[in-house]
C-alpha cells in the first residue's frame, strides 16, 4: 500500500497515480473536529458535515459518488458506526463478528468501482482487511482458475439491501474475469456458492487463497482508504463497541467511474433484480 498526496481537483485517479496496488491509504487526510460518535442512525442530521464534505469532494474527484436506493436511504455519504441491533450481522455496522471478505454489492449490476472509507475515530481492534486479486490468482490451481471464470456461481443480496424487509434473490456471477489484461474479482465469502460440484470445489480453493492473501490496516483518525472494488475485496476484524460516544466511526462513499445510463435517479442507483 502506498501513501499518495491528495489528488488535484478535476483529474481522475489513474493507474500510474496509485501504483499497482488496488488499495491506497492516504494517512491523516481529514483533520477537522469530530464530535461524539452517534448512537443511532439518523439520515436527517449529519453529525460531522465537514467530514462528509471532504469525503464527497474526494469521491467526486476520482469518479462520481453514488447512493443505492435500498441502502441507508440512498445516502451519498454513509455513516458506519456500531449499531447494537446489527452487532452480529454481516453488515458494515456490525462489530462483534468478523465481517467476511467481500466485493461491495457483489450481487449488483451497478457495483461501485471504488469504496472510499474515511476514518473519523478508530478502534485498535477493528482492522480493515483486504486482499488483492493479483495475489489471489497466484494461489489458485490452473483448473480452479478456469472454473472460476465460468458462470457456475451464484450470490445473494447483501443484508444491508434488505433492512426494510425487501426480498432476497439469487444472481448468477462469474467470480474471476480478465479484461484489458487485468484480473477482476467478484466475491462474497458468505453469500456465494457454486452451482456444480466443480464450482463448489473451485470456490473452496478461492476461499483458501483469499485467506492466505489477506492483509489488514487499522484506520486511525483522519485516514482515507481507497479500495478498487474490481481488484480487491475487503472486510473487517471483530471489535467490542461501548455505545458511549467513543466508538469507531467511519464515513463511506461508493464511487462509480460514470453514472449508468439507466436505473439511476439523480445519483441514486436503483436495484432491479
Ligand atoms: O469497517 C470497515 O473497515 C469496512 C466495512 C465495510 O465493509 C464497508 O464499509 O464497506
Ligand atoms: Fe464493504
Amino acid at each position: 500500500m502506498t501513501a499518495i498526496a491528495p489528488i488535484n481537483p478535476n483529474t481522475n485517479v489513474r493507474q500510474d497515480r496509485t501504483g499497482d496496488s488496488p488499495v491506497t491509504l492516504i494517512a491523516r487526510y481529514f483533520s477537522g473536529h469530530v464530535p461524539a460518535t452517534p448512537l443511532a442512525a439518523n439520515f436527517e442530521v449529519d453529525a460531522c458535515p465537514g467530514a462528509s464534505r471532504a469525503l464527497l469532494r474526494f469521491a467526486d474527484d476520482i469518479g462520481r459518488a453514488v447512493g443505492y436506493d435500498r441502502e441507508q436511504g440512498g445516502a451519498l455519504i454513509q455513516d458506519i458506526f456500531p449499531v447494537r441491533a446489527s452487532e452480529h450481522h454481516q453488515v458494515s455496522t456490525s462489530s462483534k463478528v468478523t465481517l467476511g471478505s467481500h466485493t461491495e454489492t457483489a450481487f449488483h449490476t451497478h457495483k461501485p468501482r471504488y469504496v472510499v472509507l474515511m476514518c473519523l475515530r478508530g478502534d485498535p481492534h477493528a482492522a480493515t482487511t483486504y486482499s488483492d486479486i493479483n495475489d489471489i490468482v497466484m494461489q489458485l490451481s490452473d483448473e480452479s482458475l478456469t472454473v472460476l471464470q465460468s458462470n457456475e456461481f451464484v450470490t445473494t443480496v447483501d443484508p444491508s439491501f434488505m433492512s426494510n424487509g425487501e426480498p432476497d434473490a439469487t444472481v448468477t456471477v462469474t467470480p474471476i474475469t480478465k479484461t484489458s489484461g487485468r484480473w477482476r474479482l467478484v466475491y462474497d465469502e458468505l453469500l456465494m456458492s457454486g452451482t456444480t460440484s466443480r464450482a463448489s470445489d473451485a470456490l473452496a480453493e478461492l476461499h483458501r487463497a483469499v485467506k492466505a492473501c489477506t492483509q489488514q490496516v487499522v484506520l486511525q483518525h483522519g485516514d482515507l482508504l481507497v479500495i478498487d472494488n474490481d481488484r480487491a475485496i475487503h472486510g473487517r476484524t471483530p471489535f467490542t463497541p461501548r455505545y458511549d460516544g467513543t466508538d469507531r466511526w467511519l464515513k463511506r462513499s461508493l464511487v462509480v467511474r460514470e453514472l449508468p445510463a439507466t436505473e439511476v435517479v439523480g445519483r441514486v442507483i436503483q436495484t432491479r433484480l
